[in-house]
């Protein structure tokens, strides 16, 4: 009997609402189903039983176990063939012990104090409740979980109002409701604002309804894709892989930014990055030889623009064969490095994953004697050609290859790199279709693609960590996957020069922050194209609030230096690197903030407002807060006046000091020369005098600036040396700095931490109070009045 072929879909409901039919039988429908997939459920609940703090469901066809990490973290896995390994490449916390449950007849419950999960029987389904008993989130009643081959799919409930927001490095708009994404690491040369997959994988998100929050991660590293209620009448939303286990932890804190909080505390959060990478980056692809290198740097202090890193990509090397040098273009490194060192630069190279095919090529012949390439399942070693020519690719997921790969970064360090630049770890290979049959060990390429960049990030931070002797390492990556923020900065891979990806930027950097990424860049100007001089102007503009200011182009593409762009348009990009270089003390509080709490540097707006439906209006979507106090909404080059919404509350024009209400949209002047900007009345906000670079020792001076405003605010000021670990030991300068609108009061705390400031003075500057004056004082200060 053949039956038309939504036929299945028509005897699902039916066997589901039939109290007795507690699962769909393929085999029963044989007649029917011949020509479908294999398709299984978990099936009713037979046994539970408790062990390694794990609460074991066995059902028909599958086997679920729950843990608890946290009152507000539950994990659940459902799988057909539990791993025994339990491997994760993300969390870094252990669950907690003994799970107390309630059993009854129907149904399993499971309270942590803040959360209860509620699992049905018949059939298995998951709900998740908070303490008040209300439904934040769960199985779709009718299909719950179900596998179609190795693939799995959970569908899940969806709610009338119910928005989401995350999965990290993703194009389209904040609100993913109505769009679906699938998590497969790529090069995406020339991706658009509607591509996707891109570079990334974090398959986690967080469902905003009923003024309600919950997130939901996903630890598993085949391909893996996210619906939120596309195509469906808005009947459901869901997410599965290919392959692997429905492993996932659910987040029951109520806030976006207790969410976050939790989930970086679940999957690590990233070390204080060395001050210096925080200053303004010049990238090109590539500065041809060291004098290049080096004439742009010295172009920098003759003009008094600032910055701080300069860059060497693929070209500085011999044959693209990483950790080699050319000899010719660039004969003596070391020479180099002493140089732009003497000129307060430091210097960051690239590495590529694929290694050269060459005899008498160290790293070929160690890799190739020690197995420690990928091969095919035969044994034979897997060739992608990249850009050295016919390449093998390291296993890293192996501790020995990680370490082996990590001593090998003495080439750079030893004269003076300072900086780790991570690309076409996707991996990428051209063709750009790496077959599924190439192995890491006994895993196929598909089950851990999506971890790749994690793992050689992870071996290049902590053999740089090692080989600089108690210095930072600045690790930067294109590919990742959740918890990448431990070993390495991201950026956004190849962008384009149009105003179209200079707004795309803004989403996907405030995405990364949402899944736990605080460190992260786009190529300012635009990778490839050439921008017009007004585009680069607004976007070094932009990446004054990008928490990496970096900009860089693609090869054969016009010079993108700050001098480029003719005397008028040098001076406003000089005016706008000068301005992140006064804002440092606030920016590296705000790492700081980042690196306690998982809270990042730029957010959207959705963080603090989930509900407000005009954060999520495509009209003001790009707008961020970076830091606490400041709020920046993207002009395009185009703009000279725009819309922002700026949320209740009172507001200054950064750039005017001209006070506006919020609670409303306002029309802005978006001049080339101030990108509207906006301070949060009542700030608190740390800058310094301008310097050349973060090497230099300044006058000495820290800028308190405070906004007036109402009632009492405060913010906490964090500094250390910037540049070791020292930090970890106690060697840090911590104060909370308050003000106090009523009194007009600024007080200081108590100092925390054995370092001493680089800053011998404190300078109050007051903006909005009708005075002009600002004060300094010599000691350590604990009371000022600006009234
Ligand atoms: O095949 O190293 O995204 O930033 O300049 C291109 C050359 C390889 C891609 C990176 C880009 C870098 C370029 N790389």
């Amino acid at each position: 009997m053949i039956l038309p072929t939504d036929s299945l879909m028509n005897i699902h409901p039916t066997l589901y609402r039939h109290p007795t039919a507690d699962l769909y039988k393929p085999m029963a429908l044989a007649g029917v189903v011949c020509t479908m997939m294999d398709t299984t459920v978990p099936g009713n609940v037979h046994k539970i039983s408790q062990q390694h703090n794990a609460l074991t469901i066995t059902t028909q066809h599958a086997e679920a176990r729950v843990w608890i990490y946290s009152p507000t973290i539950i994990r659940v896995n459902v799988s057909r063939h539990f791993d025994a390994q339990d491997h994760s490449f993300a969390v870094i916390q252990p669950p907690q012990g003994n799970i107390r449950y309630d059993d009854s007849p129907d149904e399993l419950s499971i309270h942590t104090g803040e959360l209860e999960l509620r699992i049905s029987k018949s059939p298995l389904r998951f709900n998740f409740y908070n303490a008040d008993g209300i439904l934040l989130s769960g199985d779709d009643e009718r299909f719950g979980t179900m596998w179609q081959g190795e693939k799995f799919t959970n569908y899940r409930k969806l709610f009338k109002d119910e928005r989401f927001i995350g999965l990290g490095e993703k194009t389209g708009n904040l609100d993913r409701r109505g769009s679906n994404y699938v998590n497969w690491n790529t090069d995406a040369v020339d991706y658009t604002p509607k591509s996707d997959p891109l570079y990334k994988t974090f398959p986690f998100y967080i469902g905003l309804h009923s003024g309600l929050t919950y997130g939901l991660f996903l630890d598993n590293t085949h391909r893996s894709f996210f619906d939120f209620g596309a195509s469906t009448d808005h009947s459901m939303h869901w997410l599965g892989a290919d392959g692997g286990d429905l492993n996932y932890y659910f987040f029951g804190a109520q806030g976006v930014a207790n969410i976050i909080q939790d989930q970086t505390w679940l999957t690590g959060r990233m070390e204080m990055p060395p001050l210096w990478s925080l200053g303004y980056q010049q990238c090109r692809w590539s500065y041809m030889s060291a004098k290049e290198v080096l004439e742009v740097a010295r172009n920098f202090r003759k003009l008094k623009i600032p910055a701080d890193a300069m860059y060497c990509d693929i070209d500085y090397m011999d044959g693209f064969k990483i950790f080699t040098w050319n000899n010719e273009t660039f004969p003596e490194p070391k020479a180099m490095i002493d140089e732009l060192t003497a000129m307060g630069f430091k210097l960051v190279t690239i590495v590529d994953p694929g290694i050269k095919i060459e005899d008498g090529y160290k790293q070929y012949d160690e890799g190739v004697k020690k197995g420690y390439f990928a091969t095919y399942p035969d044994g034979e070693l897997y060739i992608g050609e990249v850009w050295p020519g016919r390449c093998h690719f390291p296993d890293f997921y192996k501790a020995e290859v990680r370490d082996w790969w990590g001593k090998s970064f003495d080439a750079l360090t030893e004269p003076g790199v300072a900086g780790f630049w991570n690309d076409m770890n996707e991996p990428a290979a051209w063709g750009q279709n790496i077959p599924g049959i190439m192995r890491f060990g006994d895993k196929y390429m598909p089950e851990v693609r999506n971890a790749y960049g994690n793992e050689m990030s992870r071996g290049t931070y902590e053999g740089t960590k090692a080989l600089l002797k108690g210095k930072r390492p600045f690790v930067l990556t294109r590919a990742a996957y959740t918890g990448i923020q431990r070993y390495s900065a991201v950026w956004t891979g190849d962008n384009t020069a149009t105003d179209a990806h200079l707004l795309l930027g803004c989403r996907l950097v405030n995405s990364l922050g949402i899944v736990g990424v605080s460190y992260v860049g786009v190529d300012i100007g635009g990778f490839s194209g050439n921008p017009t001089p007004e585009l680069m102007v607004r976007w070094n503009s932009l990446g004054v609030y990008t928490p990496m200011f970096r900009n860089h182009a693609m090869a054969a593409t016009v010079m993108r230096e700050p001098w480029a762009w003719g005397k008028q348009n040098e001076k406003i990009i000089k005016k706008d690197i000068e301005q992140r270089y006064k804002l440092l003390p606030y920016i590296y509080s705000s790492f700081y903030r980042s690196h306690q709490t998982g809270l990042p540097v730029a957010r959207t707006l959705a963080i603090d407002l989930p509900f407000d439906e005009l954060v999520y209006d495509e009209a003001y979507q790009n707008q961020f807060f970076f830091g606490d106090n400041i709020l920046v909404a993207p002009a395009d080059s185009h703009q000279r006046e725009i819309d922002v919404y700026l949320p209740a509350g009172d507001w200054y024009r950064f750039g005017t000091d001209e006070k506006i209400t919020g609670g409303d949209v306002i029309s802005a002047d978006a001049p080339l020369t101030d990108l509207p900007v906006f301070i949060r009345a009542g700030a608190i906000i740390p800058m310094q005098s301008i310097v050349q670079s973060t090497a230099e020792q300044g006058d000495g001076i820290l800028q308190i600036h405070v906004w007036n405003g109402e009632g009492s605010t405060d913010f906490v000021y964090y500094e250390d040396d910037g540049d070791t670990y020292a930090y970890e030991q106690g060697a840090y300068y911590k104060r909370t700095i308050s003000f106090n609108a009523e009194t007009g009061n600024i007080t200081f705390s108590a100092v925390e931490g054995t370092f001493t400031s680089r800053f011998d003075r404190i300078m109050i500057v007051s903006h909005g109070f009708g005075k002009t004056e600002d004060w300094i004082c010599y000691n350590e200060p604990t009371e000022f009045t600006v009234r």
